[in-house]
């Protein structure tokens, strides 16, 4: 009898081809924990401390079997059995442990450094309802608790807890942890979330996402990102992040003590990656540690933090760069904004006459991002077009003052996950054309040879095919929709954000559905579905979701345009619908104002699977174009360095585009009779509004060049044999996106484990 069917029969009484998919989830979990429980961890005399407020895991079932390298030998026990493993997936809930880009970069990172046997753990919280789950309601989004954690976890308890003290109480900690199996490895690390017992789900009113904010002790990793529109919530954001590092700060401390750190050699046993600025304060952590508890003096703290820590920015938004007022630090941990004040002092003693250096400013706010950059051995951007920014803008004066910190990493992804798990189809194709060891080289231009080929471009034609067929199953058990047969799909899927430019795309639908009106017929039909969450204070990104559903139901409901147009919007977009519309996309959107985007990760994701980028010059968009060539890409709009220039003069005119033929019966659309009997008038005038006056991030700039752009796409798309021999050539360069070659640089850069 296979371990499996022993597992079912010991746990449920009854044999395997007797239980439900979600029994068999549970037998399948306990499978896979038995055997990482029996692996050993890696081991290093320096360890890499990952600390990020998000770590987008995604499902875990499927890439823990491939890592563990029991993926087919299972699914053969349940076809046995007469079950299916992909019904089972669908039983497993998506933890909701992160927003977007930056979280699941951390669980790409994750995979890879297992999977390059570096010695290195991931550190956050475990959130109960995580971000939130999004539904639509009236064509607009409402938010709910995603109770993500009711059924069989792979988090396992442990016995470590720690004390942090807070101004007016203090709360201890458990540790929850969840194990991270390598690919093809017979070692393993961790990815360890710390939790709060006193945490009481009651609290929340109802259905809704809303809480008493106040009540720390009961509050305190109840939700991703809570609210902080008031101050309440500005003070509960600063509860989590110290209630994160002083629990990483301690952990680390105790396991390079036992390692046998005096702690002022702290960075011959650890180094701590910190991802954006969340995990900041764990900086005036340790140095509170090492001074109050280990008798090191705050020059030798200082010292011995700043060689352990490095820094990843991941945004050059302004209102993303953190700002804490002294006064909030002050009142949720005095003894931490004591230390920043120290901080502040050692850096205007050096740098008297650089008021944008300091670590606090005039209005007495902490600046995060100065501290990290400050007290760290690395400062990374996570492209070379966003590093290139932050050295010459963005960070100028620090990059004079340190030009040795700053470097570059590239993001990649993890293709156990974007390419094994998800595409099946392609690996075979892989594994029939490609000689080399693909699957740890990561090197697929091997299929350049087969460029010619019409056999392998057809090949390429049915798993693009196949996979719409699996997308047009997901979105019909999803959401009850029904994905248009032989359509070009067409995607954008991303946090909702103004800078990404949802709403240019929403403009080129409206052009597309007055042209249709006109009479303009396109040869293939089109679908163009969006994904993506906007935060719950964040209006204007609502609204925008409110145009595109709006738009949805337009469509659908015209007989004249819903055979040649449809317009779908994923619910609850996450891990799980991204893996299902990377591979069946025909045309990847990635159409951010230039310098804004700093990377993109998804933009790889869809290069991988053989979609074509519509893209604007921004972010890793730079990096595939060279790497493809222009032939095989859509590049349109505005270069990053006329944007910052544009942003410096401040000249940019949005009345004046507005005012231009092509673009105003666009930009009217959104409060015309056809929206206003379907949407809601407040929300589609305050859209109109912004648009027309404002356009901070500047969608007009782009769009006749945008709506070009995306007509010779389509065009492009009925020549098959071009369009195939293209994606083909996506495919083959695709390599260089591997999160084990970015996983590679960090270690010989950075982090130094296996010196
Ligand atoms: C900032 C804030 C500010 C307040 C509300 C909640 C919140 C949540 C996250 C952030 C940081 C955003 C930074 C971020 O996600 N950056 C993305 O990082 C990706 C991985 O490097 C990169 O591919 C994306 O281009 C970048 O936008």
């Amino acid at each position: 009898m296979h371990r499996i069917e022993e597992l079912a029969l010991a746990t449920f009484d009854r044999p395997l081809k007797d239980l439900s998919d979600q029994e068999v989830y549970k037998v399948l979990l306990d499978f896979v924990q038995d055997q990482t429980q029996a692996q050993p961890l890696n081991q290093s005399k320096r360890k890499l401390y990952y600390i990020s407020a998000e770590f987008l895991i995604g499902k875990l079932l499927t890439s823990n079997l491939l890592n563990l390298g029991c993926y087919d030998e299972v699914q053969a026990v349940l076809e046995a059995n007469g079950q299916s493993l992909h019904d089972v997936e669908k039983a497993e809930k998506e933890p909701s442990l992160g927003n977007g880009g930056l979280g699941r970069l951390a669980a790409c990172f994750l995979d890879s450094i297992a999977s390059l046997e570096i010695n290195g753990d991931g550190v956050g919280l475990n959130y109960h309802f995580g971000l939130f789950r999004q539904v639509f309601k009236d064509n607009q989004q409402a938010s709910r608790p995603d109770a993500w954690l009711d059924q069989p976890t792979w988090l396992k308890p442990s016995t470590i807890s720690y004390p942090v003290p807070f101004k007016d109480f203090t709360l201890k900690s458990t540790l929850y942890e969840i194990d991270v199996p390598g690919y093809q490895q017979a070692s393993k690390n961790r990815l360890r979330l710390f939790d709060l017992d006193s945490v009481d789900e009651a609290i929340i009113e109802g259905e809704s996402i809303h809480f008493d904010k106040e009540a720390i002790k009961k509050n305190l990793t109840l939700f991703l990102y809570p609210d902080d529109s008031d101050q309440a919530g500005e003070l509960l954001r600063i509860y989590q992040q110290y209630f994160m590092v002083s629990n990483a700060a301690q952990l680390i401390i105790d396991e390079s003590l036992a390692k046998g750190s005096n702690l002022k050699d702290l960075d011959e046993y650890a180094v701590v990656q910190i991802n954006d600025t969340h995990p900041a304060f764990i900086i005036p952590e340790f140095i509170r540690l090492l001074t109050q508890n280990h008798d090191l003096s705050f020059e030798e703290a200082l010292e011995a933090v700043t060689k352990t820590v490095a820094f990843t920015n991941h945004t050059i938004l302004a209102e993303a760069l953190e700002k804490w007022p002294m006064a909030y630090i002050e009142a949720v941990i005095p003894e931490i904004a004591a230390i920043i004040r120290q901080l502040d002092q050692v850096i205007q003693a050096k740098f008297p006459d650089q008021a944008a250096v300091q670590v606090i400013d005039a209005d007495d706010r902490a600046h995060m991002a100065h501290i990290a950059i400050h007290f760290s051995k690395s400062v990374n951007g996570v492209a070379a077009l966003h590093t290139d920014i932050l050295k010459d803008s963005e960070l100028h004066d620090f990059y004079l003052i340190y030009p040795d910190k700053f470097n570059n990493k590239t993001n990649g992804i993890t293709f156990r996950r974007w390419l094994m798990a998800a595409n099946p189809g392609l690996c075979d194709l892989f594994d029939d054309k490609l000689s080399n060891n693909w699957r740890l080289d990561h090197d697929f231009t091997g299929l350049l040879d087969y460029q010619d080929d019409l056999d392998t471009l057809e090949q390429i034609k049915q798993i693009k095919e196949s996979n719409k067929e699996a997308l047009k199953e997901f979105l019909y058990d999803n959401q009850g929709v029904t994905l248009h047969e032989n359509a070009i799909i067409d995607v954008q899927i991303k946090r909702f954000h103004e800078y990404k430019r949802q709403q240019m795309l929403a403009l080129y639908i409206i052009h597309k559905y007055l042209d249709i009106k006109a009479g303009n017929l396109p040869t293939s039909p089109i679908t163009i579905i969006f994904g993506g969450k906007a935060a719950p204070a964040y209006i204007i990104a609502q609204d925008i979701i409110h145009l595109i559903l709006n738009l949805s139901e337009l469509i659908a409901k015209d007989p004249d345009v819903s055979p040649y147009l449809q317009v779908i919007m994923v619910e609850n977009y996450n891990v799980t619908a991204c893996e299902k519309l990377v591979t069946a996309a025909d045309i990847s959107e990635q159409i951010s104002l230039a310098s804004k985007e700093a990377s993109g990760t998804g933009n790889m994701k869809f290069m991988l699977n053989g979609a074509l980028t519509v893209c604007t010059l921004d972010g890793a968009n730079v990096e595939i174009a060279n790497l493809v060539g222009e032939d095989n890409i859509f590049i349109f709009g505005k270069s990053s360095q006329e944007i910052v220039d544009l942003y410096a003069s401040g000249d940019y005119d949005a009345q004046a585009y507005y005012q231009r033929p092509a673009i105003q019966p666009l930009v009217d659309f959104i409060v015309g009779p056809e929206m206003m009997a379907i949407g809601q008038a407040d929300r589609l005038e305050r859209l109109h509004q912004d648009i027309t006056t404002k356009d901070w991030f500047m969608a007009l700039i782009d769009l006749e060049d945008f709506i070009q752009c995306k007509e010779e796409a389509y065009l492009a798309y009925q020549d098959s044999r071009s369009w195939y021999q293209k994606t083909l050539v996506n495919i083959a360069k695709a390599g260089y996106f591997s999160s084990d070659r970015t996983i590679q640089q960090y270690e010989e850069d950075i982090w130094h484990t296996r010196d």
